[in-house]
């Protein structure tokens, strides 16, 4: 997707902080993180959203999910984390290209709703 802003980082068209990258996802930095770690887990191919997910994505949601809490330990959240999906607009989504946030550092994250 030409315009869409995480395939721009996935292309190195815009800067990044990467924490990984494998053939399948990139991991980088929130630019406005929300705790003192806060990666995005984004998947290399231009997926809209978790509501535009097939069955041929089942396999590249399960690396999404096994990658959080390796990447959160690297981080140094042995002690826990939180792991969101925001889902359209409703859901609070603003980058319409599927992400995990992983969030963590602090002694305890605030409740959500
Ligand atoms: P969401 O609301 O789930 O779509 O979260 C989008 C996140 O993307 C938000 O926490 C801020 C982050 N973000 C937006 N623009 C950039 C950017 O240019 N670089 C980086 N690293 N993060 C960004």
């Amino acid at each position: 997707m030409e315009d869409c802003l995480f395939c721009k980082i996935v292309r190195g068209e815009i800067p990044a902080t990467k924490i990984h990258e494998d053939e399948d996802t990139l991991v980088f930095l929130d630019i406005h993180p929300a705790a003192p770690v806060h990666l995005l887990v984004v998947p290399k191919q231009h997926i809209g959203s978790l509501s535009e997910v097939d069955a041929s994505h089942q396999q590249l949601l399960g690396k999404m999910l096994w990658l959080a809490p390796r990447l959160a330990a690297s981080q140094g959240c042995t002690d826990g984390f939180r792991t969101i999906i925001n889902t359209g607009r409703v859901g609070g989504q603003e980058v319409f290209h599927l992400h995990l946030h992983v969030i963590g550092g602090k002694d305890r994250l605030p409740a959500m709703v």
